[in-house]
């Protein structure tokens, strides 16, 4: 019993190493849920380890608004994209991202409001 109990405890360990983690967001500029006066001209993500940005989705109302994306950049922690003007209203943030450490890819989104 103490034995497998080591064990596992072992293998929990090993699961959240930086090794075997998925790439973590850690913030966001925008960050979520913000309520801006003035509209960004950029959006960042921040990840805890190097990634490549796979998609990145805005949309406000159902309409999508088109983005540049480099997909050619060098992996990194931090992702910027250039925004265009955006007038007011809310806003929906969807990302995904490879990991190329391990291959995996990770994805979430979020919203923020230009006022
Ligand atoms: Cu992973």
């Amino acid at each position: 019993m103490g034995k497998t109990l080591s064990f596992a405890t072992i293998g929990a360990l090993l699961l959240v190493g930086p090794v075997f983690g998925h790439a973590k967001l850690l913030s966001t500029t925008p960050a979520a849920e913000a309520q801006l006066g003035l509209a960004p001209t950029s959006l960042t993500l921040t990840f805890n380890e190097n990634v490549r940005l796979a998609v990145l989705k805005l949309s406000t109302g159902g309409h999508e608004i088109p983005l540049t994306i480099d997909h050619g950049s060098a992996a990194a922690p931090s992702v910027t994209i250039a925004l265009p003007p955006l007038t007011a209203g809310k806003y929906e943030v969807q990302w995904s991202a490879l990991t190329p450490s391990d291959g995996h890819v990770v994805k979430g989104g979020y919203s923020f409001t230009v006022r």
